[in-house]
């Protein structure tokens, strides 16, 4: 099924200049770029597209790694690129993310505490749609 997801190359990947490999996996897969914005995230941006941390011990953390430079914003559309793009990014902890995904190879958890994982993905078509709608409100 055709679907479309959001990614965001997250500002860790961004100051590592590493928007470029990420995207260039993301063609490589046959996805398609629909849009694709460099944008300085906001504490009321990401209150809404974290909603579901809001209040856990490391989303204040997270704000903080999340407002610390411009993220690539991506919606990318294919067969299954919700599920693909997750398993393109591998698991949420870069230490233990397999080898030959985005995480895997390229993430780390240092020098902080906060997860330096290079990218997002929607989780599931609900948040897709959520998500697509708070960053790319024209194309919801
Ligand atoms: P994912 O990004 O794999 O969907 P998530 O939605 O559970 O993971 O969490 C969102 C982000 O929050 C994640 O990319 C990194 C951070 N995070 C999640 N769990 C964490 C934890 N236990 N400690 C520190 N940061 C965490
Ligand atoms: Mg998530």
């Amino acid at each position: 099924m055709t679907e479309r997801t959001l990614i965001l190359v997250k500002p860790d990947g961004v100051q590592r200049g590493l928007s470029g490999e990420i995207l260039r996996r993301i063609e490589a897969k046959g996805y398609t770029l629909v849009a694709v914005e460099l944008r300085q995230a906001t504490p009321e941006l990401l209150e809404q597209h974290y909603e579901e941390h809001v209040g856990k011990p490391f989303y204040e953390p997270l704000v903080e790694f999340m407002l610390s430079g411009p993220t690539l914003a991506i919606v990318a559309q294919g067969e299954r690129v919700i599920e693909g793009f997750r398993s393109l990014a591998g698991v949420t902890d870069p230490t233990t993310a397999a080898p030959g995904t985005i995480r895997g190879d390229l993430g780390r958890q240092w020098p902080t505490k906060v997860l330096q994982n290079l990218v997002h993905g929607s989780d599931s078509e609900e948040s897709a749609a959520r998500e697509i709608g708070i960053w790319f409100p024209g194309l919801a």
